[in-house]
């Protein structure tokens, strides 16, 4: 599935309720996948699979009553003063030319206890948090309590590290405010997909086009819509757009465009982020802060927006997953392998033959990583199997060394020594078998065993 499909399958009511139980299950899939494969494919074609595990693992042990929001986007587009309009204070430095927020700010609305430890696990310094919702606030901050709004560096910083810290927030955030502005909107909808890459791992993703009051009302509906088509056309036409200033008013009222174009098949389940927010009746009122707001409110009272990350976040890597373990294992028997090297006349050539043409078979179906994975079992111990297999025939012979009576008695019975020679035959095939056993087959069963688990544990989802 792709992750825009993965957005619109959890964002749709077709998609069932996603729960901290479901989340954990998704979780302990992905897990028992790891620790079936983890030994065997090479540590890279796990790792995503591997850091969603442990982030998903990390976030469900923090608070679930908290949403991480992040103002996200480009130098001067605003996020520091949306920062600031939204928390009320002024502790978030603004800057017209250079790029200032260099780590990031959170402020956290309501219950800063349970939100400490969630701002430890996203390296917020203690510092820069602040907590909104104070006595005098009253209830006007109610439809926020929970969440935890955060202003990032910039993502297009000619600091390097503040753009790796603003990609490691992302990857941990719930919610994204994406904030752009009317001079920069063309060049970041074009960039190739980051946007959509992004709002595909999460429910919650918003477009804000700031700065808005320095357009004349007449401008506003033609570079709303314009943002809207760029939108559209970079397949993010089921995220919600809203105009905003952070320092003043937005002029005109709500161009009918900012709507999301899709239509979704069934209503989002209450509390949800999404389109029912962005395309309901909310989006007339077109009022900068306050529209944004009831965006976020639902995602925040609801505490959905969480839970649906780490759903979307696993669904994506169990579906690739998946992709790793297509079809299932040919079965192919032991004696075939075991046949052709008792054909093989200790021939180093022919040895090595049929165990290439073994663990072909066996490996012809299985997705390429796992097809390596079987070839290296296999032929692993070829090097040691040409004098592995000549003691083995040592031993046969040695038993039949060890019973002169029994040629002798065959030389002069007829039909004794055809049993003889069957009998010796059973040894060999004894014997060899237990030393294809050891260096060949067990190491490919041990493989399909692992491919097998993975496939179980993914049929189970
Ligand atoms: N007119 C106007 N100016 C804004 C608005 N938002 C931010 N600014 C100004 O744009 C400049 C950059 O803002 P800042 O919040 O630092 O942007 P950031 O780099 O995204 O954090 C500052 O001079 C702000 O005062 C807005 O909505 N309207
Ligand atoms: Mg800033």
């Amino acid at each position: 599935m792709s992750k825009r499909k993965a957005r619109e399958v959890a964002r749709s009511g077709d998609a069932p309720p996603v729960t901290p139980s479901s989340v954990h299950a998704k979780v302990d899939t992905v897990r028992a996948v790891l620790d079936s494969a983890g030994s065997v494919l090479p540590a890279e074609r796990l790792s995503v699979a591997r850091a969603t595990a442990a982030r998903a693992e990390a976030r469900l042990e923090l608070s679930l009553s908290h949403t991480t929001v992040a103002l996200a986007g480009t130098t001067g587009s605003g996020k520091s003063s949306m920062f600031n309009a939204f928390t009320s204070l002024d502790r978030s430095p603004v800057g017209v030319l250079r790029p200032t927020t260099a780590e990031a700010y959170a402020c956290v609305w309501g219950d800063r206890e349970g939100g400490e430890a969630l701002l430890d696990w996203l390296g917020v310094q203690p510092r820069r948090r602040f907590t909104r919702e104070s006595a005098l606030d009253g209830d006007d901050e109610v439809g926020l309590r929970g969440m935890v709004l955060m202003d990032l560096p910039d993502v297009d910083s000619i600091q390097p590290a503040h753009r790796a810290e603003v990609d490691r927030l992302l990857d941990l955030v719930d919610v994204v405010v994406w904030v752009t502005d009317p001079q920069k909107y063309a060049d970041l909808v074009v960039h190739d997909g980051y946007l959509r890459r992004m709002s595909g791992q999460r429910g919650g993703f918003i477009v804000a086009l700031n700065q808005t009051d320095r357009l004349l009302p007449a401008n506003l509906p033609q570079v709303a819509a314009d943002l809207r088509r760029l939108l559209d056309e970079g397949d993010l036409a089921d995220i919600p757009l809203v105009a905003t200033s952070a320092t003043g008013e937005v002029p005109g009222p709500v161009p009918a465009v900012v709507k999301p174009r899709t239509t979704f098949r069934a209503k989002p389940a209450p509390g949800r982020l999404g389109p029912l927010a962005a395309s309901g009746a909310g989006i007339a009122g077109f009022t900068g802060i306050r529209q944004l707001r009831e965006l976020l409110e639902p995602a925040v009272v609801g505490r959905r927006a969480v839970l649906d990350r780490l759903d979307i976040d696993l669904s994506i890597a169990i579906d690739e997953l998946r992709e790793l373990y297509a079809g299932p294992p040919a079965a192919v028997s032991p004696s075939v392998l075991i046949e052709a090297l008792m054909k093989a006349g200790g021939s180093r050539e022919r040895i090595a033959a049929a165990v290439d043409q073994y663990a072909q078979h066996t490996a012809s179906g299985l997705p390429k990583p796992w097809l390596v994975a079987v070839l290296e079992a296999a032929v692993a111990h070829v090097p040691e199997l040409p004098s592995a297999l000549d003691r083995a025939g040592d031993r046969a012979n040695a038993f039949d060394k060890g019973s002169g009576w029994r040629k002798a008695f065959g030389s002069v019975v007829p039909g004794v020594g055809k049993r003889n020679q069957e009998g010796r035959d059973r040894r060999v095939r004894a014997e060899y078998a237990r030393v294809a056993e050891d260096l060949v087959i067990g190491p490919v069963r041990d493989v399909v065993t692992a491919y097998t688990a993975g496939r179980a544990a993914l049929a189970d989802i």
